[in-house]
């Protein structure tokens, strides 16, 4: 059913399998006691895994080795990659569908500026598309003529339709046109962009509320979904930029957008353990295709393999 080759997940994580495994594998040989196993902590928590996540994988790792004898490192890997699987199991699975449960379904897309949310508004637009999806684009972000242009050229692009107002309009405005359109015009999907918010700034975290409030008037059960797009080269800021916008708003599910820069993919499994909200896509390139499922499988393989 998905067109999706897991195999760009692989080669997005490469920097990051690189960072880890290369320097777990140095390791090898070493006599493996308190002081190996210090050097294995700070490999993980540089892989931007938390404080948490580093914690919990080294536990399990001492609880494992202690009762056997020759600690190999393919032992190692397999023992960290088992673990990593476990703890991504606790957190929520997104559903993954092809035609949305009930129509129109709304998506409403936040985060911090250049994120990403515009360009992963376009690959899930043009995902849903290929999927036999009616789309519709509302472009929130009014914040500056620029936004709504790239929305614009996004929209012929992909040919979708797009509902804008001019610069400097309430985004809640533009939300709840969009909205109304889509139910007069039967839609299946809608995506609503919105302009990037420091997570600290209260007054702009309200501004969600009042979106979400907005489309709640014209249809009781949106949005549907409340998607926070998270630039994956960031590393630990990408968590307090989480837990700051689940904090202020109800998140369903993250985009991990730019893992193919990122040397940093082990904030995934950091994130998903913080605020137990799970990673529902990953962006791997610009184009409209440079997107996928995440797949805590090919997560894990990704991470701890010793090939
Ligand atoms: N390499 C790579 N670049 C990406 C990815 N997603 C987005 N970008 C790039 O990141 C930059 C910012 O993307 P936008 O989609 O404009 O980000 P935004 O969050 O809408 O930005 P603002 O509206 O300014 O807050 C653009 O140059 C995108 O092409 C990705 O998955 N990989
Ligand atoms: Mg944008």
């Amino acid at each position: 059913m998905f067109k999706f080759f897991y195999h760009t997940l692989k080669k997005a994580l490469s920097k990051t399998r690189s960072a880890l495994s290369s320097r777990i594998q140095a390791l090898l040989g070493k006599p493996w006691n308190e002081e190996t196993y210090e050097q294995l902590e700070q490999i993980l928590f540089e892989a931007d895994l938390g404080t948490k996540c580093t914690s919990s994988l080294i536990e399990y790792l001492k609880s494992h080795l202690r009762t056997r004898a020759p600690h190999e490192i393919p032992e190692i890997l397999k023992l960290l990659h088992k673990h990593t699987l476990l703890l991504l199991s606790k957190c929520p699975t997104p559903s993954l569908w092809q035609k949305p449960p009930h129509t129109p379904y709304v998506f409403l897309i936040v985060g911090v500026n250049g994120s990403g949310k515009t360009t992963s508004i376009a690959k899930l637009a043009y995902h849903f598309k290929q999927q036999g999806n009616s789309v519709l684009l509302a472009a929130g972000d009014t914040f500056r003529a620029a936004a709504i242009e790239q929305l614009d050229t996004w929209s012929k692009r992909l040919g979708i339709d797009l509902i804008k107002s001019s610069p400097g309009a309430d985004p809640s405005s533009v939300a709840f046109d969009a909205l109304t359109a889509a139910k007069a015009r039967g839609v299946d999907i809608v995506f609503i962009d919105t302009a990037g918010r420091l997570q600290s700034k209260t007054d702009l975290m309200k501004e969600l509320e009042k979106i979400r409030r907005t489309l709640g008037k014209v249809l009781p059960s949106a949005p549907h979904e409340t998607l926070l797009v998270l630039d994956a080269t960031t590393g630990q800021n990408a968590l307090d930029q989480a837990k700051a916008f689940h904090a202020a708003t109800p998140l369903s599910g993250i985009v991990l957008s730019k893992l193919d820069g990122s040397a940093k993919g082990g904030i995934l499994l950091s994130i998903t353990q913080e605020i137990q909200v799970p990673v529902v896509w990953i962006g791997t390139g610009e184009k409209q295709e440079d997107l996928e499922p995440f797949d805590p499988v090919e997560y894990a393989n990704s991470l701890f393999s010793n090939e």
